[in-house]
């Protein structure tokens, strides 16, 4: 393992002004957002509809530190027979590969999901590093209900993290470890806060348990927020303040940097929370973006499916992606988003 080159990548996918890409929706998942704007999901239109996203000239070449790619696009050709990977790294973001193969349910703990994929990955990850691929995300999904997240889920879903970033590493590829507290349910803030504290500690200790390099890794969490389905929603600044204060105390500052999932936030307030949360700095590592559907929603409306409507939707994916850049320095203010085009 080369440390240095694991941690020049990880603090270039968390370079101020640029976030990351998650286009590493699954067969599964990418066929319910083409669902939305009446797609049907070919594996044509799928290419189609990434290779739209990664040929986003000012987005990809100013915003977009990385993209987070599906098994099934790592290997896809552009229409003109391109391999995706190098249009990307064409664009000077970085290739990523989504290794994880999906959850199942955790015997004995009713509700709960363990994310599997560990068979065979040292063999997978050696093909996707040759393929172009130079770091990768791992997702481990954590419910809040009644009675729920039990400690088992919360520590086989670290232990899973940390074997998954440890083989990541051995193959030089930096892990992005992606321990997610689901924003479902009409759970407070406060509640959020302490199931991600629990979540964050556990995961950290595992890294380590298993020398994990923290210095090679990014972190990829929720946001501290209150659930969907809650009553009362936490302000803009108390987002802010507890996830920023959460992170300095579970988060070593060997970590170089860590990108938010949005979980379900709607664009503008994923945008308006980064943001705000670096009006708290000075932070001790990177602190931005890797959003799927908060970077995705707009330019898939814009798009839908249609050959004519590519330019709009790249103009829509670009400015969600500038106005996610501002916010990755504090330096976005609402009233740029009525300049949308
Ligand atoms: C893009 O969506 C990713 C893949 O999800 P599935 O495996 O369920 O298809 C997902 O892991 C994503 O990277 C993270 O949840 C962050 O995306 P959001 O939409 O929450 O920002």
């Amino acid at each position: 393992m080369n440390l240095t080159e694991l941690n020049k990548v990880a603090t270039a996918m968390v370079a101020s002004g640029k976030g990351i890409l998650a286009a590493d929706e699954s067969s599964g998942t990418i066929k319910k957002r083409f669902d939305a704007i009446g797609v049907e999901s070919t594996e044509d239109n799928r290419r189609d509809y990434r290779e739209m996203l990664f040929r986003s000239k000012e987005a990809m070449s100013q915003y977009i530190s990385g993209v987070i790619l599906y098994d099934e696009t790592i290997w896809q050709d552009a229409k003109d027979g391109t391999p995706l990977v190098k249009l990307i790294e064409q664009s000077g973001a970085i290739p990523g590969i989504k290794v994880d193969e999906g959850t199942q349910a955790l015997p004995m703990c009713p509700g709960e999901l363990v994310t599997v994929g560990l068979d065979r990955l040292a063999e997978r990850l050696k093909k996707y590093y040759e393929r172009g691929a130079r770091f990768a995300k791992w997702r481990a999904v954590i419910d809040i209900g009644s009675g729920i997240p039990s400690m088992t889920a919360i520590s086989v879903n670290a232990h899973a993290l940390a074997r998954y970033a440890a083989l990541c590493q051995a193959a030089q590829i930096v892990p992005i470890v992606e321990p997610e507290v689901l924003m479902d349910g009409d759970h407070d803030i406060d509640r959020c806060h302490e199931v991600t504290q629990r979540v964050l500690n556990k995961t950290f200790q595992e890294l380590r348990v298993q020398r994990v390099a923290l210095e090679g890794m990014v972190l990829k969490p929720n946001m501290v927020i209150s659930g969907k389905k809650c009553p009362k929603q936490a302000s803009v600044e108390e987002v802010a303040e507890k996830t920023v204060r959460l992170l300095k105390a579970c988060v070593p500052a060997a970590v170089p940097g860590i990108a938010f999932l949005s979980g379900g936030q709607s664009d503008e307030e994923a945008t308006a929370h980064l943001n705000a949360m670096h009006k708290l700095g000075p932070l001790p590592w990177g602190l931005t973006f890797s959003y799927g559907r908060a970077l995705q929603a707009a330019p898939q409306k814009a798009w839908a499916g249609k050959a004519e409507n590519v330019a709009a939707g790249q103009r829509a994916f670009s400015h969600r992606a500038r106005m996610n850049g501002l916010a990755s320095k504090g330096e976005w203010q609402s009233s740029l988003e009525q300049k949308a085009a």
